[in-house]
């Protein structure tokens, strides 16, 4: 639904990325005393983007419940008469609210998908014109992911049922962009093979009275050769010796979109496409008609100083280091990720699960680890209706988003929500149903907990594959890695024998402090985490189901405070600024068959 900006002879644009003025709305009263009308009081300065929390050193802004206000002023070049300007936000999480000068010019729900706003008559060319978001970090029971506030003689906390520390602010680029009044609004691109034919089936939306002008459509290659070419609102361009996008070679055409008025073209669009095929047959997870194995991680956006504000260059550093361990795929657990992170995926050939933000949707056991209080989980007081609009927006606003990503090959809706229950199964088949409905060329998943086995899951026959998050050996069976080797065992059996489906290991590890060490087998040390990953590798591989095995995690990373959690969670087989632990080079040696 929403193209991503892009300069060409057609369209312009320029990011608003970089120091905004900034304010904690300590007392909440930003809203009523209208702080967008002025320049900000207080005139802190705050990178975009990033994470506001950790940047100032301060308590009170890092465990900040509600409303900050960020303020920039940008310049509107006159050149873009006549233009369509539009002002995108890549991210607010988990809400905002935008003014352009007095004019409040948008409004968006949920902290991981871009939304924007048709600023042409609002804003003034040739002048500054004031810019003030305001983004409120408020989990509640109507939001992806839920939570609650709770009033303490201390002020408000809010409490959440996942575990990740909930950044929040500007996490992703703002820009400001043009496009001509008729315009190219949308593009679908999905690919088949066919022996050495491929094929890309294409629909491009137009808006702003572009009835009657004509759609042509152009594939090239990576030399920039034309391959393919015709005409239309949707049609098919066929490419003889296909070169196909496959794992580990994220080969890329590049599908142009031109919209034509008589002789002259109006507008233009160019999406970057790999031709690929996914498919679940039986127990077998097929890209490209062949069988594929996941190695790789489940990770986070995450980084010191700048919480899950979207960076480059750990970006490139971090996909270095999963060439390095030899991962060939990621999950994009708990939330989407920065479009860039994709975009990445589809030029270095990494498989990617892409997940909403739909984690932390079982409030009993999960809930009492991660000391927010136990509740029933789906009830007209806690996850309800709303909360499934929210859920199913989400899923929505995810697939328009990256429906186009040659490296997204399955879509995981929920991480570890409640599943063995008549309530559970009530909630989640409507998604299911939508999710397929807007994107059938991709399998639907979500990810299974510990706390419902195969004989207890009612979920899961709703799935196409069956992902595990499995903590043998660490939540149960600490330091007995017999013990845990036997229930892992018994357990991945008992799904194979109930579901003819491919089964991902979605997340299985131990924490691991770098540099803990010990000659016997202790939980928190490297060599604990070694054996671990090496016992689960050994039942992975005597299990024919099971296509894949992504360790819990890339790096360690932040989380809210516990006593189970030693400055935040410490899974990673790297550590936070991704030095690697033993288990990298335990993961290396497996992956890259190296020894
Ligand atoms: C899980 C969750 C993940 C946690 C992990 C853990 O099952 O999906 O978000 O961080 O366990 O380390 O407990």
């Amino acid at each position: 639904m929403m193209l991503r900006p892009t300069a060409n002879a057609w369209r312009d644009r320029r990011t608003l990325d970089g120091l905004w003025s900034f304010a904690v709305d300590h007392d909440g009263v930003g809203r009523g005393q209208r702080w967008w009308e002025a320049p900000l009081t207080g005139r802190t300065e705050i990178p975009v983007p990033a994470s506001y929390n950790d940047l100032f050193v301060d308590d009170s802004v890092r465990g900040h419940v509600g409303d900050v206000w960020y303020q920039t002023s940008v310049h509107v070049p006159r050149s873009w008469h006549g233009e369509r300007i539009v002002l995108r936000f890549d991210a607010a999480t988990h809400r905002a609210v935008v003014w352009v000068g007095d004019t409040r010019v948008a409004e968006h729900e949920g902290g991981y998908t871009p939304f924007e706003a048709d600023v042409t008559d609002v804003v003034e060319l040739g002048s500054e014109n004031r810019i003030t978001v305001v983004v409120d970090n408020t989990l509640t029971w109507e939001s992806i992911p839920p939570g609650y506030v709770e009033h303490t003689p201390d002020g408000p906390r809010q409490r959440y049922y996942h575990d990740f520390f909930n950044y929040a602010g500007l996490h992703r680029s703002v820009w400001l962009y043009t496009t001509p009044k008729a315009h190219v609004s949308d593009v679908t691109a999905v690919t088949g093979l066919d022996g050495a034919q491929g094929t890309v089936d294409y629909e491009v939306a137009t808006a702003g009275n572009a009835d009657g002008l004509e759609v042509r459509a152009a594939l090239r290659d990576a030399e920039g050769t034309e391959v393919a070419r015709t005409t239309g609102t949707s049609g098919t361009l066929v490419v003889d010796e296909v070169h196909p996008w496959r794992p580990s070679e994220g080969y890329l055409y590049e599908l142009g979109v031109e919209l034509w008025d008589g002789g002259a073209v109006v507008d233009a669009y160019a999406l970057n496409v790999g031709v690929r095929t996914v498919e679940v047959r039986g127990t077998e997870f097929l890209i490209n008609g062949e069988p594929f194995y996941f190695t790789g991680f489940g990770m986070h956006e995450d980084h010191p100083v700048r919480g899950k504000g979207h960076d480059d260059a750990s970006m490139v550093h971090d996909f270095a280091l999963l060439d390095w361990i030899g991962a060939n795929s990621l999950r994009t657990s708990h939330y989407p990720y920065a479009e860039e992170i994709l975009d990445h995926a589809d030029r270095n050939g990494i498989v990617v699960i892409d997940e909403t933000a739909a984690v932390g949707l079982n409030l009993g056991v999960a809930g009492g680890i991660l000391g927010a209080e136990a509740k029933p989980t789906f009830s007209d007081d806690t996850i309800g209706e709303a909360t499934r609009r929210t859920h199913l927006q989400a899923i929505r606003e995810l697939v328009a988003r990256d429906k186009n990503h040659p490296s997204v090959v399955l879509w995981s809706i929920a991480n570890e929500p409640e599943s063995d229950t008549e309530a559970s199964r009530k909630y989640f088949e409507p998604l299911f149903t939508e999710t397929r409905r807007l994107d059938p060329s991709r399998p639907v998943g979500f990810v299974n907990v510990m706390l419902a086995p195969a004989d207890k899951c009612v979920v899961t026959e709703l799935a196409d594959v069956v992902m595990l998050n499995r903590y043998y050996g660490w939540y149960v069976h600490s330091g007995d890695l017999a013990a845990a080797e036997r229930g892992l065992e018994d357990e991945l059996n008992a799904w194979a024998d109930r579901h003819d489906k491919p089964i991902l290991i979605t997340e299985y590890g131990a924490d691991t402090v770098a540099g803990l060490h010990s000659v016997t087998p202790q939980p928190w040390t490297e060599e604990y985490q070694v054996d671990l990953l090496e016992m689960y590798h050994r039942v992975f591989d005597r299990i024919e189901a099971v296509a894949g095995e992504q360790v819990w995690n890339f790096a360690d990373f932040a989380t809210a405070a516990g006593f189970a959690r030693v400055e935040g969670n410490k899974k990673g087989v790297f550590t936070r600024d991704r030095h690697p632990k033993a288990g990298a080079f335990a993961l290396r040696r497996r992956w890259r068959k190296e020894i």
